[in-house]
């Protein structure tokens, strides 16, 4: 997890010194550069005592592991009550890279802005390119630029709520990095984890990366106008998916096509919390 690829450090460290829109960079106060074993470049003093050919203490990973995913939970928490006050159904979508999530939004975001009101939060390592797609549709969003950082935290999704101030009752959906190990393990608050698979990736992935397709309470299967062209077996995949998380929901979907779209608009729209009397009283003042 996260003390292996280090971006749990990143997210946490990032916090301290970037708004919704800024890089997390990995920031370890060091100044001498040269490669790591772990792959990532970045900078060390010359420190006799820094020793990176020794194996690491797995029980120090252990508790930083634990404390960076305590301190974000705490954070999640805070996220979760503030949606709840506001009625506010907040849907991370989680998968890697290319799936078609940001497609998935933009196809169905001008439908649900006759129901409801929405915004996005898009996560990307770099780039506003998502953002962009988003706001051409009409509904405001904002990029959480990621640097290193392989998924979004708490601390980012909440400076971000603060910037977007989503009226009450809104729809947010957050666009995770794309990356199926370490978004799993980051609760941002949200309601629902959907994961979002599609067909060109292989009909295995539940059973390699089962964290993400447990913590899901949805599986959007994406590109199945591609059917035809790969070797991909629906029901074999469902069938992993399901020994996974039993309770799974599966919505099959062509997000250029058009197949399933409205399935998957439905599935968003039923999951709406009610909103509270006082919240809607705000609004209607
Ligand atoms: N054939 C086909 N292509 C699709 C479908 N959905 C998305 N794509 C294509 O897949 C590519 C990636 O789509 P995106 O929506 O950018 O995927 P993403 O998950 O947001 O990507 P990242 O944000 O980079 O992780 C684009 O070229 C889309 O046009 C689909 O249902 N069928
Ligand atoms: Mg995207």
């Amino acid at each position: 997890m996260c003390t292996v690829c280090g971006c749990g450090q990143a997210s946490t460290e990032g916090r301290r010194n970037t708004g919704p829109d800024a890089p997390c960079h990995h920031d370890h106060g060091h100044d001498h550069r040269h490669p790591h074993h772990d792959h990532h470049d970045h900078d060390h003093p010359h420190d006799p005592h820094h020793h990176h050919d020794r194996a690491p203490d797995p029980t120090r990973l252990v508790r930083v592991e634990r404390d960076i995913l305590a301190a974000n939970d705490a954070l999640a928490v805070r996220n979760r009550a503030l949606f709840a006050t506001r009625g506010i159904l907040a849907v991370n979508l989680v998968s890697s890279p290319g799936s078609g999530k940001t497609t998935l939004l933009t196809r169905i975001l001008d439908d649900l802005a006759r129901w409801v009101p929405l915004a996005v939060i898009e996560g990307d390592q770099q780039t506003s390119l998502d953002a962009e797609r988003i706001r051409a549709t009409g509904v405001p969003a904002i990029q959480v630029n990621t640097g290193k950082g392989c998924h979004l935290d708490a601390a980012m999704v909440a400076r971000a709520v603060a910037t977007l101030d989503p009226a009450d009752g809104t729809v947010l959906f957050i666009e995770n990095v794309g990356n199926l190990v370490c978004p799993a393990a980051f609760d941002l608050g949200e309601a629902h984890k959907v994961v979002v698979l599609s067909v060109t990736e292989g009909d295995d992935k539940p059973l390699k990366y089962p964290d993400m397709f447990h913590a899901a309470d949805a599986m959007v299967l994406n590109k199945i106008d591609l059917l035809p062209h790969v070797t991909f077996d629906v029901d074999r995949c469902v069938a992993h998916a399901r020994r996974i998380n039993p309770a799974l929901e599966v919505l099959p979907v062509s997000a250029t096509r058009g197949d399933g779209l409205e399935a998957w608009r439905d599935w968003v729209l039923s999951r709406r919390p009610a909103v509270p009397r006082h919240a809607s009283e705000r609004t209607a003042s």
